[in-house]
């Protein structure tokens, strides 16, 4: 497999979340834009895991369940198909339904390698160790990481391995970042692994915005979350309470875009940028969260050097997995 780089920190120990130059440098440069936007990797400390957490079991998210249960009917059979040995899993998160796969490894008597990587730390800590009690005998390898920089993985990986990216988060990214993403895990992938990805699937544009506007209020405080991540890191004093959260689809993308609107004329101090001046209703864009077809898959695998080997929608067409080979 080829090593790519060794910015990708081994063990669940380095945070990103240093107040970093490249935090600044992100941060600057989002906030000076024509239209002001933040990386959605920092909705996610441990607070915002946690709030993601209470998000995929809020009813309008339908995501999360349709995922799992297209897990649960596929993997017993898909993984003794492949032999799977190891699990290489991007922004594993809690690792909920990554259990199914392990489940259906053990099942098959694979033990093997679990490697899930996220930039939440202490978050993923916590779900290596959870992982460690409940799978006896199966190797966790956490690493903490920013899945938009280059990486490597464990060069001893018991093949064939699999490596999944659940959830929908590629649709956190915007397409050439996707691409770049896709062909770096390419690029490790040997001709018997494969990758497994979650997409969620156009739809009823009232049914997408829901999941976006919980009547709870949780995406509202994970959205808010972030503007504490940088206080917290880069010492800046943005008050949450001044921002509103915004979702909407932008149908031309096909994707939904989530921002923090200002609610009053107002001035931010980040040190070592300066004072950031909002106008009442300038808002920041936290998040896009785009929405595929299988066309529209095929084209992200194409462009990185994959094909789509599978593709298994649930029967309301809300979500898909899809399992990609080297092209
Ligand atoms: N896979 C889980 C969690 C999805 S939430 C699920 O399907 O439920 C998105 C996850 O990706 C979070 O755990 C977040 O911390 C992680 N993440 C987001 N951006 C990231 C980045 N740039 N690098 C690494 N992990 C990232
Ligand atoms: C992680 N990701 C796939 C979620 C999504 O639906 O785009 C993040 C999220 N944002 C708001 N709610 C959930």
């Amino acid at each position: 497999m080829p090593e790519i780089s060794t910015k990708w920190t081994s063990g669940a120990v380095a945070a990103y979340r240093q107040p970093d130059t490249r935090m600044l440098a992100e941060v600057a440069a989002g906030l000076s834009a024509p239209q002001k936007e933040l990386p959605p990797k920092y909705f996610y400390d441990h607070r915002g895991s946690e709030l993601f957490e209470e998000i995929t079991r809020l009813p309008e998210y339908y995501q999360t369940r349709t995922e799992r249960t297209l897990l649960e009917a596929w993997m017993p059979a898909l993984i003794p198909q492949l032999g799977t040995r190891s699990l290489i899993e991007l922004g594993a998160g809690s690792a909920e339904k990554s259990r199914v796969i392990l489940s259906a490894m053990r099942s098959n008597g694979t033990t093997g390698l679990y490697v899930p990587v996220d930039v939440s730390a202490s978050f993923l800590t916590l779900t290596a160790n959870r992982l460690r009690h409940e799978y006896p005998g199966l190797a966790v390898e956490p690493i903490v990481a920013d899945i938009t920089e280059d990486f490597s993985i464990p060069h001893a990986l018991p093949r064939p391995a699999l490596f999944a990216f659940l959830g929908g988060t590629i649709g956190n990214f915007y397409p050439p970042a996707a691409i770049r993403l896709l062909s770096r895990l390419r690029a490790a992938m040997s001709a018997s692994d494969r990758f497994l990805m979650g997409v969620d699937l156009r739809k009823d544009i009232g049914r997408i915005e829901a999941a976006y506007n919980d009547s709870q209020g949780v995406t509202a405080a994970f959205n808010r979350n972030m503007l504490l991540v940088l206080n917290q890191e880069l010492g800046s004093d943005f008050d949450p309470e001044g921002f509103a959260h915004r979702a909407f689809y932008e149908p031309v993308n096909h994707r939904i875009e989530m921002h923090l609107v200002s609610t009053a004329e107002q001035e931010v101090r980040v040190p070592g940028i300066g004072f950031i001046h909002f106008a009442q209703g300038e808002s920041i864009r936290t998040e896009i969260s785009c929405k595929h077809d299988q066309a529209s898959v095929a084209e992200l695998f194409g462009a990185a050097g994959l094909r789509i080997e599978s593709w298994r929608p649930d029967p309301e067409m809300l979500f898909a997995l899809v399992t990609g080979v080297r092209a």
